[in-house]
């Protein structure tokens, strides 16, 4: 039975999206990922200009070393161009290239430098101390603490709490009073300047730890049921949080709280004490978010569907090797969820299975459940879109799916 074909078209879609978002992606046909993010500061070249940078890292964004370069790019405003490396399958070229085969690794004005904090340190060197302080005795503190950050093991603490199996409870008490100890450290940091910077500007010092304290703000309530965030003896990390959200690069660099509790689970194999968290309320209602989210939708829908086609079960249900109506529902959903992304409430989401209550073909409701929880959980910030617009998009899906079925 055809679906009653109510929603807008894409090409329609992705008109309104764009005229509420500036965000816009490159598209990498058939190569992964397909899409990759503009630089910000990419308009200030001419377009047969080769940029100073060039900036490789890991194919998936997941890499938090490769998000602090990103970060000060774009902070610093630099024009750069990404190459990816798929770190499961590492290119000959790049192992030859860098020592340690590591990302994230940079040519800068055609140099190499690997190592994030040299990479950070050489970027202000080549391109101004805007990230350091011009007070030469802070600059001096500034450069102490950016040591610190890699030696001072926190990370090790850290990561040794939120993976060591729940099996073991005294060596788990103690791990945690270890890294309470260190975060008591980093509290202590946060109140030598004043602001709520680690230093009484935003720095490198900040973008040093802004990636990991970020994932292990997400994954430690879930993996171990402990918060960062909202603790009241933290009260300056939590000001220092409060105080990367108002920086622009912040947005489109970090991942949101989803994307970094499956990637604990699936590629690392953590048990969660709990569940995922959900989707962060202070993106869902934002226009922007919401709209960045429907014209990645929109803009991408090929791969999308055909990601969902190849890999989320849907294939279980082609009757008669004819894929043509699973397609179909497969799209017809994903447009209501970019309807639904632009539009919000404004549209009445059609209740009970699609097509109301005579015309309910079960088939259709299966594969637009599937492609909908499929796709909630696939998606990845920044990989696919900034951590907002990925919140916006699985509170949308979550809508979506309560609403039809
Ligand atoms: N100390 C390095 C750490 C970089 C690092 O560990 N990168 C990981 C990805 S998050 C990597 O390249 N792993 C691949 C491998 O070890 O082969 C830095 O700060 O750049």
């Amino acid at each position: 039975m055809p679906i009653q074909n109510t929603v807008s078209g894409w090409e329609q879609l992705l008109e309104i999206a764009r005229k509420n978002t500036d965000a816009r992606r490159v598209r990498r046909p058939g190569q992964h990922p397909s899409t990759a993010p503009i630089p910000n500061s990419l308009h200030k070249l001419s377009p047969d200009t080769k940029p100073p940078v060039l900036l490789y890292r890991d194919a998936n964004s997941w890499c938090p070393f490769c998000e602090r370069v990103w970060f000060a790019l774009e902070e610093k405003e630099i024009p750069f161009e990404t190459e990816f490396i798929d770190l499961s399958n590492k290119p000959k070229w790049y192992t030859d290239l860098v020592p340690t085969a590591k990302v994230p690794g940079a040519k800068i004005e055609g140099k190499l430098v690997y190592e994030s904090k040299d990479i950070l340190l050489e970027l202000e060197e080549k391109f101004g101390q805007t990230l350091l302080p011009e007070d030469p005795e802070e600059n001096a503190v500034a450069r102490q603490w950016i040591d610190e950050a890699e030696t001072n093991g926190i990370r090790d603490i850290a990561y040794q709490f939120l993976r060591q199996p729940p099996e073991d409870p005294n060596e788990l008490a103690n791990l945690q009073t270890e890294f309470e100890a260190k975060l008591d450290e980093l509290e202590q940091l946060l109140g030598k300047y004043p602001g709520s910077y680690f230093l009484s500007t935003f720095s490198l010092v900040d973008i040093m730890y802004s990636p990991h304290l970020d994932r292990l703000a997400s994954n430690l309530p879930v993996y171990r049921g402990y918060h960062i965030k909202g603790n009241p003896r933290y009260p300056r990390i939590n000001a220092w949080f409060e105080a990367l959200k108002q920086r622009p690069a912040y947005h489109r660099v970090k991942s949101d709280d989803i994307t970094n509790n499956l990637l604990l689970r699936r590629r690392w194999g953590a048990e969660a004490k709990g569940n995922l968290l959900p989707p962060n309320p202070e993106y869902t209602e934002t226009i922007q978010f919401r709209a960045e989210a429907a014209e990645r939708l929109s803009d991408n829908r090929e791969v999308a569907i055909g990601d969902i086609l190849k890999n989320s079960g849907v294939q279980a249900l082609v009757k008669d090797g004819d894929i043509a109506p699973i397609q179909e529902a497969i799209d017809f959903h994903l447009r209501l969820l970019a309807d639904y992304l632009i539009h919000g409430n404004e549209i009445v989401l059609p209740w009970g299975r699609v097509g109301g209550q005579d015309h309910a073909d079960p088939l259709i409701s299966a594969v637009g459940a599937i492609a909908l929880a499929y796709v909630r959980n696939r998606i990845c910030a920044p990989r696919d879109m900034s951590a907002g617009a990925a919140s916006a998009f699985r509170a949308a899906a979550d809508k979506l799916l309560a609403a039809i079925y």
